[in-house]
């Protein structure tokens, strides 16, 4: 589709995006982080909370995909030798199960390991992009801005979790780099709320200092008006 759509009750004011030079990023959603026994349930935290975006995901995927959108999977995976992992970085967290310790779905945040796959219910379908990602943002240590310049998107909807880390340095990242950006709100998710209310509010405070935000209703609504 390449017609310019305008999502007139974003936050904080209309946001407006050509399908065709827009991709959809979906940001880490891994069993290590949505599933027990990865590395997100290692830290304590309840996965429950971000099982329940599984089906708006896969909503707003489905109305992307059939629009024939430019679709971007992360994963927040490192090398099994680690090479990419900074001690700074496996050292915090859970002293009993870190990065790159074998747990219940192997061995933690580590590419191709059962736990650092995207879960199957939203699993990349032939032709979209995948990246791998040592930090909690895209575009540290991946060639995802060259990924997306060589297909001329100028605009990015995203989604995922969790929201206060990966997402919002994803969006920052990409916000700095020139990239027009908007949150999908019932798309992503954090194991905390209040945090993730909070990232919300930061992202489109001041004038969209960092972007937009819209529910995925808005999206979907005005891809098939369209
Ligand atoms: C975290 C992520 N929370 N994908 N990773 O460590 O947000």
């Amino acid at each position: 589709m390449n017609k310019p759509l305008t999502l007139a009750t974003a936050t904080p004011f209309p946001y407006t995006f050509n399908p065709a030079h827009t991709a959809l990023v979906v940001i880490d959603m891994q069993r290590d982080f949505i599933e027990a026994g990865g590395f997100g349930a290692s830290l304590g935290n309840d996965v429950t909370l971000l099982q329940a975006i599984v089906p708006t995901v896969r909503r707003m995927l489905d109305a992307w995909r059939s629009v024939g959108g430019v679709v971007l999977h992360t994963r927040e995976a490192h090398r099994p030798d680690l090479s990419d992992c900074p001690p700074a970085k496996r050292l915090r967290g859970s002293p009993t199960l870190r990065i790159g310790d074998v747990g219940p779905m192997g061995r933690v945040l580590i590419a191709g390991e059962h736990g650092a796959e995207i879960i199957p219910e939203l699993a990349p379908l032939p032709g979209e992009l995948v990246v791998d990602k040592p930090g909690k943002g895209m575009f540290y240590g991946t060639t995802v801005d060259a990924l997306l310049s060589h297909r001329g998107i100028t605009h990015l909807l995203f989604m995922g979790v969790t929201t206060e880390v990966c997402v919002q340095t994803s969006m920052r990242e990409a916000n700095d780099r020139g990239y027009e950006c908007l949150l999908i709100e019932d798309g992503t998710e954090s194991y905390f709320p209040e945090f993730k209310a909070a990232a919300l509010a930061m992202l489109t405070a001041q004038g969209a200092i960092v972007g937009w935000s819209a529910p995925s209703s808005a999206v979907i609504q005005a891809l098939q008006s369209a």
